[in-house]
């Protein structure tokens, strides 16, 4: 339907711009969005993938490297990408991004931040002004399971949100649907949805730093200055890219 058909338009003008012959290690990130990365890539033919080498952003990423008959690689071994394409919850004006919708983000940032080029697609749903308009929920957070409540308590007193506009739970461990228990990420560990203000979701960066630096806290699903640019899938069928 329309949100399918905007990721896919997304996904192959990234692919389209951003992955040329000359680029041989190439990450490709998590959810829904990045499958029809792949088919673009795929598309391009066994001769132009031939060199080409994939590295996931976690087991979800790998598998669909695996089916589409893609080269996996090891970051062990590819620690420099040339671009990394990935998805995102709800992305700003100034291209910063929430990202851990699918407790992915410490995978991902990694290859993000080792990439020369790191480039988000999504359908319009994420094309935001400011974070948190459209993607509520908190800023997911990995912890690791000893600090779990520690680092609970320290986002409270940071002022996270303990319960949503819409009165339903903020601030909390995320836990499993269909699985006793809270989610547990590729790396083993917890994640964490924290909820915040727009005095702090205007300013990113700043909210990055300060979670990031409380003991316990593995990676942040905000991505902030990292992007080169963004492509959102439209309604109407067209493309709206920032840079
Ligand atoms: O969890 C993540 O960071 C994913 O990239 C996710 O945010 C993208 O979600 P979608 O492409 O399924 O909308």
């Amino acid at each position: 339907e329309a949100v399918e058909g905007a990721k896919r338009l997304a996904a192959f003008a990234a692919v389209d711009k951003h992955v040329g012959l000359k680029d041989k290690i190439i990450g490709i990130g998590s959810g829904s969005t990045v499958p029809y990365v792949v088919d673009r890539i795929v598309a391009q033919g066994k001769e132009a993938n031939k060199e080409r080498i994939f590295l996931p952003t976690g087991f979800q990423s790998k598998e669909l490297i695996i089916k589409a008959g893609l080269t996996l690689g090891d970051v062990d071994q590819f620690p420099q990408l040339d671009v990394t394409i990935d998805g995102a919850d709800e992305v700003d004006n100034d291209l910063h991004a929430i990202k851990g919708g699918g407790a992915c983000q410490l995978r991902e940032k990694v290859l993000a931040e080792a990439a020369t080029t790191w480039v988000i697609v999504a359908d319009y749903r994420k094309n935001s002004k400011v974070l948190g308009t459209t993607w509520t929920q908190g800023i997911p957070i990995e912890v690791v399971p000893f600090a779990y409540a520690t680092v609970l308590s320290s986002l409270a007193r940071m002022g996270s949100l303990s319960k949503l506009p819409n009165g339903k739970p903020g601030l909390a461990l995320r836990m499993g649907v269909k699985k006793a228990g809270p989610v547990v990420s590729d790396n083993g560990n917890f994640i964490i949805d924290a909820p915040f203000g727009e005095d702090w979701m205007r300013k990113p960066a700043e909210l990055l730093k300060t979670i990031k630096l409380i003991t316990g806290v593995v990676e942040v699903g905000l991505f902030c200055n990292m992007a080169r640019a963004a492509f959102f899938g439209n309604e109407d069928g067209t493309v709206t890219v920032r840079n």
